[in-house]
């Protein structure tokens, strides 16, 4: 999608530190880490946020695309986060996963 900073990120229009690529997925390095490790994990393909995602398989990917970086980083706790809408601090309107580690997590999030 045009004017979309992860579709960019994702074709390579524009530069990430990318962590892992699969056929659909992409993760890469968060430009603001809000931990001492913060990747997003992202298809290439554009859905603006989870409700627009329909593709259950699509989502499996995304998923696995989780437990193979946390792998290939060695890292073996971790929170995931998906930001659904302004409110809920989406401001990408492209659908990613967060992975944060490395520090502890307070419960509930802010
Ligand atoms: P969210 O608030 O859930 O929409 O998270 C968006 C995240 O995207 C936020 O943590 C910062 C990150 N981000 C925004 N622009 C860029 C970028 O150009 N490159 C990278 N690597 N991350 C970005």
């Amino acid at each position: 999608m045009e004017d979309c900073i992860f579709c960019k990120i994702a074709s390579k229009e524009i530069p990430a530190k990318l962590v892992y690529e699969s056929e659909n997925v992409v993760g890469f390095r968060d430009i603001n880490p809000q931990a001492p490790t913060h990747i997003l994990v992202v298809p290439k393909k554009h859905f603006a946020s989870l409700n627009e995602l329909d593709d259950i398989s699509l989502m499996g990917e995304l998923l696995n695309a989780v437990k193979k970086i946390t792998k290939k980083l060695e890292i073996q706790e971790y929170r995931t986060v998906i930001n659904t809408g302004k409110s809920a601090g989406q401001e990408v309107f492209h659908i990613h996963i967060h992975i944060l580690a490395g520090r502890d997590m307070k419960w509930p999030p802010g």
